[in-house]
């Protein structure tokens, strides 16, 4: 205990007094419920298992269960994949055909979606009508494209109704796309970033009204399932981080300072050439994939707070945000959350090669559009058929989400423009299954970058627009709100391409 306690007040002394000031109500909550997770922060990060394939395949089984599992260095009553928060971690390379037997050992129907993969929405591929009930197990199946990008993925159960709780619960887990040609690297690492809240007896904490129509955000921000975990490096190595947030709802401001970070890609996007950034913003569901050159010292990735707005009924004085004061995470509004801490001593490492050139990603500005399309996301009073809704509406072009109806037809080998409307006072996001988007303009600035996401937020009141290349893949999928209390309200809709 006593190396943990002292880690500890190095941490408290690295924020100074002024972190320790802003840090008063932290520090309350960390007497009250945060102790016994304070205790077993600073472990060394550990990564997920790993399952590659092989010859072309990778053929695995997932088992969604409830079980007493390490959680933040405790064992929490929580759900996981194969017994693991997250579960395992799967690399797969392009053209590679991917078999999951999905077993479902919950008490209520789940399913899988792999987030961002360009597969087939059809039959037993990346179907998020499936209801896979308790008890039951099903045979998934994916073919990659010889073509498809390498990058940072994932998965995650997509039964509407129980995403946000099933993902909060602890069903998620990486997906990885080799790249062909190895970008050179000292090592990589999967940071899998989540939150999570734990009543007194270590069982997930259930989601108010006010949770679920602000986007539940957890007290505890977890990496790899673990609290705070310490990684460690040699000066002078260039370490790749493939990071995801998988948090519910919370957007994540990451910063590093003190060491040289580079954007090498987001999403499914890769950069020609890494860019050096000094924070990046995660959106729920975005991944980035980013190069960390070392220098000797010690460094916190932190998450700064990211402000989502409000449902506006706050803003019309009927509800207020009170209740969420007493359970903050406790480095405090100001000065972030820590996530992670970098040792970084020793002999210095030999460079790594430097990184090649990447292809020139596609650029959809130079495309014919076949049509032009709008979605307009809001949130209005009235009861909805979402539960727990609180009397609010969460819609897209006024409409709730029904399996059942087709809201867009698009046609098989064309490109699109959509323009995304927030007419809301509070942030949400657009995730579309299987298509990546092309960013051309984010709230009325022109992205002179090519820029490829899979998520994106959407500024309150405000607009953006994209590209879709509707390639291939005839079949039904969604696209919603990536704030997944939202899109279980109702925010989100049925695109079928034919
Ligand atoms: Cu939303």
């Amino acid at each position: 205990m006593e190396p943990i306690s002292r880690r500890r007040a190095l941490q408290l002394g690295g924020l100074g007094l002024a972190g320790v000031l802003a840090g008063g109500l932290g520090l309350a909550w960390q007497g009250s419920r945060g102790t016994r997770f304070d205790a077993a922060a600073g472990a060394e990060l550990s990564e997920p298992s790993v399952l590659a394939s092989s010859g072309g395949e990778l053929a695995l089984e997932l088992t969604a269960a409830e079980g007493n599992l390490p959680v933040a260095g405790c064992r929490a009553r929580v759900l996981g994949f194969n017994g693991g928060v997250p579960g395992p971690t799967l690399h797969v390379r392009p053209g590679d055909r991917l078999r999951v037997t999905l077993r479902n050992r919950l008490t209520e129907p789940t399913n899988l979606h792999l987030h961002g993969l360009h597969v087939s929405p059809a039959g037993n591929g990346d179907n998020p009508f499936l209801r896979i009930e308790p008890g039951q197990d099903f045979d998934y199946e994916y073919r990659l494209p010889d073509t498809h990008p390498p990058g940072m993925y994932w998965y995650h159960p997509h039964h509407h109704h129980l995403v946000a709780d099933q993902i909060f619960g602890g069903l998620y887990g990486a997906v990885i796309v080799d790249d062909i040609d190895p970008v050179p690297v000292t090592r990589e690492r999967v940071l899998v970033i989540a939150d999570l809240t734990l009543d007194d007896a270590g069982r997930i904490a259930p989601a108010s009204t006010m949770d679920r129509m602000l986007g539940r955000e957890g007290n505890l921000v977890l990496v790899n399932g673990q609290l705070r975990p310490t990684m460690t490096a040699a000066p002078g190595t260039r370490e790749r981080w493939r990071i995801v947030n998988a948090c519910v709802s919370r957007y994540l401001r990451l910063r590093l300072d003190g060491q040289q970070l580079r954007l090498l890609g987001l999403d499914s996007g890769r950069l020609t050439e890494p860019r050096p950034v000094e924070e990046i913003v995660l959106a729920g569901g975005n991944r980035a994939d980013l190069l960390v050159s070392t220098t000797v010292g010690s460094a916190q990735l932190l998450t700064l707070p990211v402000d989502r707005g409000t449902t506006g009924m706050m803003d019309m004085g009927m509800m207020d945000r009170g209740d969420r004061d007493d359970t903050s995470p406790p480095d405090g509004e100001a000065t972030g959350t820590v996530l992670a801490t970098v040792e970084v001593a020793g002999a210095a490492a030999a460079q790594p090669a430097p990184v090649p050139p990447q292809p020139a990603p596609r650029d959809l500005r130079r495309e014919t559009v076949a049509a032009t399309r709008t979605f307009t996301l809001g949130v209005g009073m009235g009861m909805g058929t979402g539960m727990g809704a609180g009397g609010m509406r969460f819609t897209i072009d006024g409409r709730e989400y029904d399996p059942d109806r087709t809201d867009h037809t698009v046609r098989v080998g064309t490109v699109e423009e959509w323009t995304l409307i927030n007419d809301s006072p509070m942030e949400h996001s657009l995730h579309l299954h299987v298509w990546p988007m092309q960013l051309l303009r984010t709230g009325g600035r022109e992205v002179t970058e090519i820029i490829w996401q899979d998520v994106v937020n959407i500024p309150a009141r405000n607009r953006v627009t994209v590209r879709v290349a509707f390639d291939d893949y005839p079949g039904r999928t969604v696209y919603h709100c990536h704030i997944l209390d939202h899109e279980d309200l109702g925010m989100m809709g049925v695109i079928e391409a034919r």
